[in-house]
Protein backbone atom coordinates (compact mmCIF):
# COMPACT_ATOMS: atom_id res chain seq x y z
CA UNK A 1 0.00 0.00 0.00
CA UNK A 2 1.59 2.92 -0.98
CA UNK A 3 -1.09 5.81 -0.99
CA UNK A 4 -3.99 6.78 1.07
CA UNK A 5 -6.68 9.70 0.58
CA UNK A 6 -7.96 10.88 3.67
CA UNK A 7 -11.05 13.04 3.21
CA UNK A 8 -13.48 12.71 6.19
CA UNK A 9 -16.48 14.97 8.02
CA UNK A 10 -16.55 13.11 11.21
CA UNK A 11 -12.86 13.18 11.85
CA UNK A 12 -13.09 10.99 15.13
CA UNK A 13 -10.20 8.21 15.47
CA UNK A 14 -8.88 9.87 12.17
CA UNK A 15 -5.07 11.09 13.89
CA UNK A 16 -4.76 7.69 15.46
CA UNK A 17 -5.78 5.46 12.31
CA UNK A 18 -2.94 8.16 9.88
CA UNK A 19 -0.39 7.67 12.49
CA UNK A 20 -0.87 3.98 11.84
CA UNK A 21 -0.86 4.48 8.33
CA UNK A 22 1.97 6.69 8.11
CA UNK A 23 4.12 4.21 10.19
CA UNK A 24 3.51 1.83 7.01
CA UNK A 25 5.02 4.65 5.42
CA UNK A 26 1.67 5.05 3.08
CA UNK A 27 1.97 8.40 1.71
CA UNK A 28 -1.41 10.60 2.86
CA UNK A 29 -3.13 12.74 0.48
CA UNK A 30 -5.92 14.80 1.73
CA UNK A 31 -8.14 17.54 1.60
CA UNK A 32 -8.62 21.35 3.46
CA UNK A 33 -10.06 20.42 7.13
CA UNK A 34 -8.74 16.83 6.80
CA UNK A 35 -5.45 17.80 5.63
CA UNK A 36 -5.27 20.35 8.32
CA UNK A 37 -6.27 18.75 10.95
CA UNK A 38 -3.54 15.69 10.54
CA UNK A 39 -1.00 18.42 9.87
CA UNK A 40 -2.20 19.81 13.21
CA UNK A 41 -0.72 15.89 14.78
CA UNK A 42 2.41 16.75 13.12
CA UNK A 43 1.37 13.88 10.08
CA UNK A 44 3.02 14.74 6.73
CA UNK A 45 0.25 15.39 4.18
CA UNK A 46 -0.16 16.42 0.13
CA UNK A 47 -2.88 17.85 -0.54
CA UNK A 48 -5.78 16.80 -2.92
CA UNK A 49 -5.21 20.14 -5.19
CA UNK A 50 -1.50 19.86 -5.24
CA UNK A 51 -1.73 16.10 -6.26
CA UNK A 52 -4.36 16.95 -8.90
CA UNK A 53 -3.16 20.09 -10.09
CA UNK A 54 -6.79 21.50 -9.48
CA UNK A 55 -7.63 23.80 -7.06
CA UNK A 56 -10.60 23.16 -4.44
CA UNK A 57 -13.27 24.79 -6.37
CA UNK A 58 -17.07 26.67 -5.64
CA UNK A 59 -16.86 26.34 -2.02
CA UNK A 60 -15.27 22.95 -1.81
CA UNK A 61 -17.97 21.08 -3.98
CA UNK A 62 -15.37 20.24 -6.26
CA UNK A 63 -12.39 19.23 -4.64
CA UNK A 64 -11.87 15.17 -5.61
CA UNK A 65 -14.05 15.07 -8.84
CA UNK A 66 -11.10 14.98 -10.64
CA UNK A 67 -9.89 12.33 -13.38
CA UNK A 68 -6.38 11.98 -11.17
CA UNK A 69 -8.62 11.13 -8.42
CA UNK A 70 -10.84 8.24 -9.82
CA UNK A 71 -8.28 7.22 -12.22
CA UNK A 72 -6.06 6.65 -9.39
CA UNK A 73 -8.80 4.52 -7.90
CA UNK A 74 -10.00 2.90 -10.70
CA UNK A 75 -7.28 1.30 -13.06
CA UNK A 76 -6.78 -1.69 -12.69
CA UNK A 77 -3.44 -3.16 -11.30
CA UNK A 78 -3.26 -6.23 -13.37
CA UNK A 79 -4.27 -4.98 -16.50
CA UNK A 80 -1.37 -3.97 -18.97
CA UNK A 81 -3.19 -1.12 -20.94
CA UNK A 82 -4.64 0.27 -17.67
CA UNK A 83 -1.23 0.60 -16.29
CA UNK A 84 0.15 2.19 -19.33
CA UNK A 85 -2.60 4.60 -19.85
CA UNK A 86 -2.26 5.53 -15.75
CA UNK A 87 1.69 6.35 -16.53
CA UNK A 88 1.04 8.38 -19.78
CA UNK A 89 -1.59 10.40 -17.89
CA UNK A 90 0.41 10.33 -14.90
CA UNK A 91 -1.96 8.92 -12.47
CA UNK A 92 -0.73 7.04 -9.47
CA UNK A 93 -2.54 4.26 -7.83
CA UNK A 94 -4.69 5.16 -4.60
CA UNK A 95 -4.72 1.98 -2.47
CA UNK A 96 -6.95 3.52 0.16
CA UNK A 97 -9.73 5.70 0.87
CA UNK A 98 -10.63 6.72 3.89
CA UNK A 99 -14.27 9.08 3.79
CA UNK A 100 -17.20 9.46 6.05
CA UNK A 101 -19.65 11.93 4.23
CA UNK A 102 -21.14 15.27 5.08
CA UNK A 103 -23.53 15.30 7.78
CA UNK A 104 -27.03 15.15 5.49
CA UNK A 105 -28.71 12.72 8.29
CA UNK A 106 -27.66 15.15 11.24
CA UNK A 107 -28.57 18.20 9.63
CA UNK A 108 -31.97 17.05 8.23
CA UNK A 109 -33.00 15.91 12.09
CA UNK A 110 -32.31 19.35 13.01
CA UNK A 111 -35.90 21.32 13.37
CA UNK A 112 -34.84 24.04 11.95
CA UNK A 113 -32.76 23.03 9.03
CA UNK A 114 -33.34 25.38 5.41
CA UNK A 115 -33.55 23.49 2.58
CA UNK A 116 -30.30 25.34 1.13
CA UNK A 117 -28.58 23.79 4.05
CA UNK A 118 -29.75 20.53 3.55
CA UNK A 119 -28.79 20.34 -0.03
CA UNK A 120 -25.01 22.20 1.19
CA UNK A 121 -24.93 18.69 2.72
CA UNK A 122 -25.30 16.58 -0.28
CA UNK A 123 -22.03 15.20 -0.83
CA UNK A 124 -20.86 14.44 -4.22
CA UNK A 125 -17.30 13.97 -4.07
CA UNK A 126 -17.21 11.41 -1.24
CA UNK A 127 -19.78 9.32 -2.28
CA UNK A 128 -18.02 9.29 -5.88
CA UNK A 129 -14.96 8.25 -4.05
CA UNK A 130 -16.18 5.38 -2.15
CA UNK A 131 -18.09 3.83 -5.21
CA UNK A 132 -14.67 4.20 -7.17
CA UNK A 133 -13.04 2.19 -4.31
CA UNK A 134 -15.21 -0.15 -3.55
CA UNK A 135 -16.09 -0.58 -7.40
CA UNK A 136 -12.17 -1.61 -7.55
CA UNK A 137 -12.02 -3.43 -4.39
CA UNK A 138 -9.80 -5.98 -5.81
CA UNK A 139 -6.81 -4.02 -5.38
CA UNK A 140 -8.42 -1.25 -3.10
CA UNK A 141 -8.78 -0.91 0.58
CA UNK A 142 -12.00 1.68 1.17
CA UNK A 143 -12.99 2.81 4.79
CA UNK A 144 -15.89 4.61 5.59
CA UNK A 145 -16.80 3.42 9.12
CA UNK A 146 -14.13 4.91 11.65
CA UNK A 147 -14.90 1.37 13.70
CA UNK A 148 -13.05 -0.36 11.13
CA UNK A 149 -9.93 1.43 11.25
CA UNK A 150 -8.82 -0.87 13.87
CA UNK A 151 -9.54 -3.69 11.08
CA UNK A 152 -7.29 -2.08 8.59
CA UNK A 153 -4.42 -1.66 10.89
CA UNK A 154 -4.90 -4.65 12.82
CA UNK A 155 -4.55 -6.76 9.39
CA UNK A 156 -1.63 -4.40 7.72
CA UNK A 157 0.52 -5.07 10.83
CA UNK A 158 -0.42 -9.19 10.16
CA UNK A 159 0.71 -8.98 6.45
CA UNK A 160 3.59 -6.87 5.45
CA UNK A 161 1.28 -3.50 5.68
CA UNK A 162 -1.57 -5.00 2.99
CA UNK A 163 -5.05 -5.85 3.82
CA UNK A 164 -6.50 -9.46 2.72
CA UNK A 165 -9.00 -9.86 -0.05
CA UNK A 166 -11.59 -10.98 2.28
CA UNK A 167 -11.26 -7.17 4.17
CA UNK A 168 -11.74 -5.43 1.30
CA UNK A 169 -14.44 -7.16 -0.13
CA UNK A 170 -16.65 -6.67 3.55
CA UNK A 171 -15.68 -3.21 3.30
CA UNK A 172 -16.53 -2.96 -0.12
CA UNK A 173 -20.06 -4.18 0.36
CA UNK A 174 -20.48 -2.05 3.34
CA UNK A 175 -19.98 0.88 1.38
CA UNK A 176 -22.70 0.27 -1.26
CA UNK A 177 -25.01 -0.16 2.10
CA UNK A 178 -23.77 3.23 3.14
CA UNK A 179 -24.02 5.01 0.15
CA UNK A 180 -27.44 3.57 -0.55
CA UNK A 181 -28.87 4.61 2.59
CA UNK A 182 -27.47 7.89 2.27
CA UNK A 183 -29.19 8.13 -1.25
CA UNK A 184 -32.22 7.35 0.66
CA UNK A 185 -31.95 9.68 3.06
CA UNK A 186 -31.98 12.22 0.53
CA UNK A 187 -34.68 11.17 -1.43
CA UNK A 188 -37.19 10.60 1.31
CA UNK A 189 -36.22 14.74 2.74
CA UNK A 190 -36.32 15.82 -1.01
CA UNK A 191 -39.49 14.11 -1.82
CA UNK A 192 -40.50 15.82 0.71
CA UNK A 193 -39.49 18.82 1.70
CA UNK A 194 -40.03 20.04 -2.29
CA UNK A 195 -43.64 20.56 -2.45
CA UNK A 196 -45.63 18.36 -4.40
CA UNK A 197 -43.25 15.50 -5.09
CA UNK A 198 -43.85 12.90 -2.86
CA UNK A 199 -42.71 10.77 -4.81
CA UNK A 200 -41.59 7.28 -3.05
CA UNK A 201 -39.94 5.60 -0.53
CA UNK A 202 -35.91 4.43 -0.19
CA UNK A 203 -35.40 2.14 2.72
CA UNK A 204 -31.78 0.39 2.78
CA UNK A 205 -31.25 -1.15 6.09
CA UNK A 206 -28.84 -3.48 7.23
CA UNK A 207 -28.99 -7.54 8.23
CA UNK A 208 -29.42 -7.61 11.66
CA UNK A 209 -30.17 -11.47 11.68
CA UNK A 210 -31.69 -14.33 10.27
CA UNK A 211 -34.49 -15.56 12.65
CA UNK A 212 -35.54 -18.87 14.12
CA UNK A 213 -38.42 -18.97 11.65
CA UNK A 214 -41.34 -17.01 10.80
CA UNK A 215 -44.80 -17.97 12.21
CA UNK A 216 -44.53 -21.30 11.29
CA UNK A 217 -41.18 -23.03 11.16
CA UNK A 218 -41.61 -23.63 7.67
CA UNK A 219 -41.39 -19.51 6.65
CA UNK A 220 -37.90 -18.27 6.86
CA UNK A 221 -38.09 -14.72 8.23
CA UNK A 222 -35.05 -12.44 8.39
CA UNK A 223 -34.40 -9.11 10.66
CA UNK A 224 -32.61 -6.03 9.31
CA UNK A 225 -32.09 -2.77 10.89
CA UNK A 226 -30.82 -1.69 14.46
CA UNK A 227 -32.87 -3.89 16.62
CA UNK A 228 -29.50 -4.76 18.90
CA UNK A 229 -28.96 -1.11 19.59
CA UNK A 230 -32.35 -1.39 21.23
CA UNK A 231 -32.66 -4.96 22.53
CA UNK A 232 -29.63 -7.06 23.88
CA UNK A 233 -30.44 -10.66 23.99
CA UNK A 234 -28.75 -12.49 27.05
CA UNK A 235 -29.25 -15.95 27.00
CA UNK A 236 -31.89 -18.15 25.42
CA UNK A 237 -32.79 -19.76 22.16
CA UNK A 238 -32.48 -17.38 18.80
CA UNK A 239 -35.91 -15.12 18.18
CA UNK A 240 -38.15 -15.82 16.06
CA UNK A 241 -40.16 -13.51 14.10
CA UNK A 242 -42.92 -13.71 16.70
CA UNK A 243 -41.11 -13.57 19.13
CA UNK A 244 -39.76 -9.74 18.07
CA UNK A 245 -43.52 -8.91 17.31
CA UNK A 246 -43.98 -9.61 20.69
CA UNK A 247 -40.92 -7.57 22.02
CA UNK A 248 -42.11 -4.51 20.38
CA UNK A 249 -45.58 -4.67 21.74
CA UNK A 250 -44.08 -5.16 25.12
CA UNK A 251 -41.67 -2.97 25.04
CA UNK A 252 -44.52 -0.88 24.06
CA UNK A 253 -47.02 -0.71 26.64
CA UNK A 254 -44.41 -1.20 29.31
CA UNK A 255 -43.02 2.53 27.97
CA UNK A 256 -46.55 3.96 29.06
CA UNK A 257 -45.72 3.32 32.66
CA UNK A 258 -43.98 5.57 35.25
CA UNK A 259 -44.68 3.41 38.21
CA UNK A 260 -43.09 -0.21 38.79
CA UNK A 261 -45.17 -2.33 35.79
CA UNK A 262 -45.27 -5.50 35.23
CA UNK A 263 -47.03 -6.94 31.50
CA UNK A 264 -47.34 -10.29 30.40
CA UNK A 265 -48.12 -10.55 26.75
CA UNK A 266 -48.88 -13.49 24.41
CA UNK A 267 -49.52 -13.32 20.69
CA UNK A 268 -49.18 -9.29 20.83
CA UNK A 269 -51.81 -8.85 23.51
CA UNK A 270 -51.45 -8.35 27.14
CA UNK A 271 -52.56 -11.02 28.81
CA UNK A 272 -52.22 -8.98 32.05
CA UNK A 273 -50.52 -5.50 33.37
CA UNK A 274 -50.14 -5.40 37.58
CA UNK A 275 -48.58 -1.97 39.37
CA UNK A 276 -46.89 -1.61 42.88
CA UNK A 277 -44.84 1.22 44.01
CA UNK A 278 -42.64 -0.91 46.25
CA UNK A 279 -42.28 -4.74 44.96
CA UNK A 280 -42.05 -6.29 42.14
CA UNK A 281 -43.02 -9.75 42.53
CA UNK A 282 -46.73 -7.66 44.07
CA UNK A 283 -46.96 -6.23 40.58
CA UNK A 284 -46.75 -9.72 38.61
CA UNK A 285 -48.98 -10.95 40.92
CA UNK A 286 -51.42 -8.17 40.04
CA UNK A 287 -50.54 -8.56 36.01
CA UNK A 288 -50.72 -13.04 36.49
CA UNK A 289 -53.65 -13.03 38.12
CA UNK A 290 -55.55 -11.45 35.64
CA UNK A 291 -55.19 -14.56 32.71
CA UNK A 292 -53.04 -17.58 34.92
CA UNK A 293 -53.67 -19.81 31.63
CA UNK A 294 -52.72 -17.84 28.98
CA UNK A 295 -48.65 -16.69 30.29
CA UNK A 296 -48.02 -20.26 29.39
CA UNK A 297 -44.90 -19.69 27.15
CA UNK A 298 -45.77 -15.99 26.95
CA UNK A 299 -43.42 -13.16 27.25
CA UNK A 300 -43.04 -10.87 30.28
CA UNK A 301 -41.98 -7.35 30.28
CA UNK A 302 -40.80 -4.74 33.24
CA UNK A 303 -40.01 -1.20 33.47
CA UNK A 304 -37.55 -1.72 36.70
CA UNK A 305 -34.25 -4.34 36.83
CA UNK A 306 -35.58 -8.04 37.25
CA UNK A 307 -35.29 -8.91 41.38
CA UNK A 308 -34.18 -12.00 42.61
CA UNK A 309 -38.18 -12.76 44.22
CA UNK A 310 -39.54 -11.95 40.85
CA UNK A 311 -36.81 -14.25 39.44
CA UNK A 312 -37.87 -17.39 41.55
CA UNK A 313 -41.40 -16.95 40.83
CA UNK A 314 -41.23 -16.70 36.88
CA UNK A 315 -39.01 -20.00 36.51
CA UNK A 316 -41.74 -21.72 37.54
CA UNK A 317 -43.39 -20.92 34.69
CA UNK A 318 -42.81 -21.97 30.83
CA UNK A 319 -42.29 -18.63 29.89
CA UNK A 320 -40.50 -17.74 26.11
CA UNK A 321 -39.37 -14.48 26.59
CA UNK A 322 -38.01 -12.29 29.41
CA UNK A 323 -37.74 -8.28 29.11
CA UNK A 324 -36.10 -5.96 31.44
CA UNK A 325 -34.40 -2.64 31.45
CA UNK A 326 -31.91 -4.53 33.74
CA UNK A 327 -31.08 -8.07 35.85
CA UNK A 328 -30.22 -8.40 39.52
CA UNK A 329 -27.33 -10.53 39.41
CA UNK A 330 -29.24 -13.23 41.73
CA UNK A 331 -32.03 -13.49 38.70
CA UNK A 332 -29.40 -13.72 36.10
CA UNK A 333 -27.82 -16.89 37.87
CA UNK A 334 -31.44 -18.36 38.64
CA UNK A 335 -33.00 -18.12 34.87
CA UNK A 336 -29.61 -19.08 33.91
CA UNK A 337 -30.30 -22.81 34.14
CA UNK A 338 -33.42 -22.29 32.03
CA UNK A 339 -31.15 -22.32 28.86
CA UNK A 340 -34.04 -21.99 26.35
CA UNK A 341 -35.48 -18.79 27.97
CA UNK A 342 -34.38 -15.75 26.53
CA UNK A 343 -33.55 -12.80 28.59
CA UNK A 344 -33.76 -9.70 27.01
CA UNK A 345 -32.17 -6.17 27.74
CA UNK A 346 -33.77 -2.80 26.97
CA UNK A 347 -31.97 -0.57 26.29
CA UNK A 348 -33.70 2.72 27.10
CA UNK A 349 -31.99 5.82 25.49
CA UNK A 350 -31.92 3.68 21.75
CA UNK A 351 -35.73 1.97 22.81
CA UNK A 352 -36.97 5.99 23.12
CA UNK A 353 -35.74 6.80 19.90
CA UNK A 354 -36.91 3.55 18.07
CA UNK A 355 -40.26 3.47 19.62
CA UNK A 356 -41.25 6.70 17.73
CA UNK A 357 -40.26 5.52 14.21
CA UNK A 358 -42.94 4.66 11.55
CA UNK A 359 -44.91 1.27 11.84
CA UNK A 360 -43.96 -0.27 8.03
CA UNK A 361 -46.23 -3.47 7.17
CA UNK A 362 -46.88 -5.32 4.27
CA UNK A 363 -49.07 -4.34 1.81
CA UNK A 364 -49.84 -5.93 -1.95
CA UNK A 365 -47.06 -5.23 -3.97
CA UNK A 366 -45.26 -3.20 -1.45
CA UNK A 367 -45.13 -1.92 1.72
CA UNK A 368 -47.78 1.12 4.18
CA UNK A 369 -45.55 3.60 6.55
CA UNK A 370 -47.80 5.34 9.05
CA UNK A 371 -46.80 7.01 12.09
CA UNK A 372 -46.01 5.51 15.25
CA UNK A 373 -49.23 5.59 17.79
CA UNK A 374 -46.47 6.54 20.49
CA UNK A 375 -48.06 8.63 23.41
CA UNK A 376 -51.28 8.26 25.02
CA UNK A 377 -53.36 10.52 23.95
CA UNK A 378 -56.82 12.56 25.95
CA UNK A 379 -55.51 11.64 29.55
CA UNK A 380 -54.76 15.46 30.38
CA UNK A 381 -57.50 17.05 33.02
CA UNK A 382 -59.41 14.17 32.29
CA UNK A 383 -61.52 15.20 35.25
CA UNK A 384 -63.07 18.18 32.73
CA UNK A 385 -63.79 15.80 30.74
CA UNK A 386 -66.51 13.81 32.44
CA UNK A 387 -70.05 13.32 30.20
CA UNK A 388 -72.07 11.47 32.93
CA UNK A 389 -74.04 12.73 35.86
CA UNK A 390 -72.17 11.38 37.96
CA UNK A 391 -68.36 12.39 38.48
CA UNK A 392 -65.82 9.99 38.89
CA UNK A 393 -63.81 9.36 42.40
CA UNK A 394 -59.85 9.80 42.58
CA UNK A 395 -60.15 5.83 42.76
CA UNK A 396 -62.25 5.89 39.17
CA UNK A 397 -60.01 8.28 37.37
CA UNK A 398 -56.68 6.58 38.87
CA UNK A 399 -58.40 3.24 37.40
CA UNK A 400 -59.63 5.29 34.15
CA UNK A 401 -55.92 6.19 33.12
CA UNK A 402 -54.91 2.75 33.92
CA UNK A 403 -56.91 1.38 31.59
CA UNK A 404 -56.79 3.75 29.24
CA UNK A 405 -53.20 3.18 28.73
CA UNK A 406 -53.66 -0.74 28.34
CA UNK A 407 -56.30 -0.55 26.14
CA UNK A 408 -54.22 1.12 23.33
CA UNK A 409 -51.59 -1.49 23.27
CA UNK A 410 -55.10 -4.41 23.21
CA UNK A 411 -55.55 -5.55 19.46
CA UNK A 412 -59.10 -4.18 18.29
CA UNK A 413 -62.20 -4.07 18.92
CA UNK A 414 -60.26 -3.93 22.58
CA UNK A 415 -61.91 -3.78 26.02
CA UNK A 416 -60.25 -3.54 29.36
CA UNK A 417 -61.95 -3.88 32.94
CA UNK A 418 -59.36 -2.97 35.60
CA UNK A 419 -58.97 -1.19 39.43
CA UNK A 420 -56.18 1.33 39.61
CA UNK A 421 -53.07 -0.77 39.08
CA UNK A 422 -54.08 -4.05 37.58
CA UNK A 423 -56.28 -5.61 34.98
CA UNK A 424 -59.12 -7.67 35.68
CA UNK A 425 -60.25 -8.82 32.62
CA UNK A 426 -59.02 -7.95 28.98
CA UNK A 427 -60.74 -9.18 25.64
CA UNK A 428 -58.66 -8.68 22.27
CA UNK A 429 -59.09 -8.35 18.47
CA UNK A 430 -62.92 -9.37 18.02
CA UNK A 431 -64.88 -8.25 15.40
CA UNK A 432 -67.48 -6.39 17.59
CA UNK A 433 -66.98 -4.74 20.82
CA UNK A 434 -69.62 -6.63 22.27
CA UNK A 435 -67.73 -9.91 21.73
CA UNK A 436 -64.84 -8.56 23.38
CA UNK A 437 -66.76 -7.30 26.45
CA UNK A 438 -68.42 -10.57 26.70
CA UNK A 439 -64.64 -12.01 26.44
CA UNK A 440 -63.19 -9.64 29.31
CA UNK A 441 -66.19 -10.61 31.69
CA UNK A 442 -65.84 -14.71 31.09
CA UNK A 443 -62.10 -14.38 31.52
CA UNK A 444 -62.54 -12.12 34.73
CA UNK A 445 -64.97 -14.97 35.77
CA UNK A 446 -62.15 -17.85 34.87
CA UNK A 447 -59.51 -15.75 36.76
CA UNK A 448 -62.17 -15.19 40.08
CA UNK A 449 -61.89 -12.03 40.14
CA UNK A 450 -64.51 -10.00 40.46
CA UNK A 451 -65.93 -6.63 38.16
CA UNK A 452 -67.36 -4.63 40.65
CA UNK A 453 -66.47 -1.30 40.94
CA UNK A 454 -64.09 -1.82 37.86
CA UNK A 455 -63.54 0.76 34.88
CA UNK A 456 -64.13 0.08 31.59
CA UNK A 457 -61.68 1.30 28.62
CA UNK A 458 -62.83 0.62 25.20
CA UNK A 459 -60.19 1.90 22.54
CA UNK A 460 -62.96 3.19 20.27
CA UNK A 461 -66.78 4.40 21.27
CA UNK A 462 -69.20 2.20 21.62
CA UNK A 463 -71.53 2.20 18.58
CA UNK A 464 -74.91 1.35 20.55
CA UNK A 465 -75.94 1.34 24.25
CA UNK A 466 -75.78 -2.65 24.30
CA UNK A 467 -72.11 -2.78 24.65
CA UNK A 468 -71.89 -0.61 27.36
CA UNK A 469 -75.04 -2.16 29.27
CA UNK A 470 -72.86 -5.33 28.97
CA UNK A 471 -70.31 -3.67 31.22
CA UNK A 472 -72.57 -2.52 33.60
CA UNK A 473 -74.14 -5.53 34.11
CA UNK A 474 -70.68 -6.99 34.75
CA UNK A 475 -70.41 -4.59 37.47
CA UNK A 476 -68.17 -1.83 35.94
CA UNK A 477 -68.87 1.80 37.40
CA UNK A 478 -67.04 4.04 35.20
CA UNK A 479 -65.58 4.01 31.81
CA UNK A 480 -63.19 5.25 29.69
CA UNK A 481 -63.87 5.65 25.70
CA UNK A 482 -63.30 8.61 23.17
CA UNK A 483 -66.67 9.17 22.79
CA UNK A 484 -68.37 10.05 18.87
CA UNK A 485 -70.69 8.01 18.12
CA UNK A 486 -74.00 9.28 16.71
CA UNK A 487 -75.64 7.93 19.46
CA UNK A 488 -73.38 9.44 22.16
CA UNK A 489 -76.73 10.16 23.94
CA UNK A 490 -78.12 7.08 24.28
CA UNK A 491 -74.95 5.60 25.59
CA UNK A 492 -74.52 8.62 28.23
CA UNK A 493 -78.26 7.76 29.30
CA UNK A 494 -77.74 4.09 29.78
CA UNK A 495 -74.65 5.01 32.07
CA UNK A 496 -76.90 8.03 33.67
CA UNK A 497 -79.00 5.04 34.30
CA UNK A 498 -77.06 3.09 36.18
CA UNK A 499 -75.24 5.58 38.29
CA UNK A 500 -71.66 5.42 36.00
CA UNK A 501 -69.27 7.77 35.60
CA UNK A 502 -68.05 8.40 32.25
CA UNK A 503 -64.91 10.04 30.53
CA UNK A 504 -64.80 11.49 26.69
CA UNK A 505 -61.17 11.42 25.82
CA UNK A 506 -61.98 12.40 22.56
CA UNK A 507 -59.27 10.33 20.88
CA UNK A 508 -59.39 6.77 19.62
CA UNK A 509 -56.20 4.24 20.14
CA UNK A 510 -57.12 1.64 17.24
CA UNK A 511 -54.30 -0.89 16.91
CA UNK A 512 -54.68 -3.35 13.97
O1 LIG B 1 -18.62 19.01 -1.85
S1 LIG B 1 -18.31 17.67 -2.23
O2 LIG B 1 -19.39 16.90 -2.70
N1 LIG B 1 -17.21 17.68 -3.40
C1 LIG B 1 -16.05 17.02 -3.39
O3 LIG B 1 -15.34 17.03 -4.42
C2 LIG B 1 -15.64 16.33 -2.19
N2 LIG B 1 -14.54 15.63 -1.91
C3 LIG B 1 -14.62 15.20 -0.63
N3 LIG B 1 -17.66 16.93 -0.96
C4 LIG B 1 -16.45 16.32 -1.03
N4 LIG B 1 -15.77 15.64 -0.08
C5 LIG B 1 -16.24 15.46 1.31
O4 LIG B 1 -15.62 16.46 2.09
C6 LIG B 1 -15.87 14.18 1.96
O5 LIG B 1 -16.82 13.15 1.74
C7 LIG B 1 -15.82 14.55 3.44
O6 LIG B 1 -17.07 14.33 4.08
C8 LIG B 1 -15.56 16.04 3.46
C9 LIG B 1 -14.20 16.33 4.03
O7 LIG B 1 -13.89 17.68 3.89
P1 LIG B 1 -12.69 18.34 4.69
O8 LIG B 1 -11.49 17.46 4.51
O9 LIG B 1 -12.50 19.70 4.07
O10 LIG B 1 -13.10 18.42 6.12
Amino acid sequence: MQRALLSVSDKSGLIDFAKGLNDHGVELLSTGGTAKALREAGLPVIDVSEFTGAPELFDGRVKTLHPKVHGGLLHRRDDETHLEQAKANDIPPIDLVVVNLYPFEETIARPDVTLEEAIENIDIGGPSMLRSAAKNYKSVTVVTDPADYVNVLNEMNEHDGDTSFKLREQLAVKVFLRTSQYDGHITNYLSQAAEGTRSGLSITLPLERELRYGDNPHQKATLYGTFSECFTQLQGKELSYTNVLDIEAASEVISDFIRPTVAIFKHSNPCGVGQHDDDLREAWQLAFETDTQAPFGGVIVMNRPLTESLARVISTIFTDVIIAPDYEPEARAILQKKKNLRLIKLNKDAWDICRKTPVVRSAPGGLMVMDRDHSTLGLDNLETKVVTKRPPTDEELRAMRFAWRVVRHVKSNAIVYAGADRTLGIGAGQMSRVDSSRIAVWKAGEAGLALGGSVVASDAMFPFADGLQSAIDAGATACIQPGGSIRDEEVIAAADAAGMAMCFTGHRHFKH
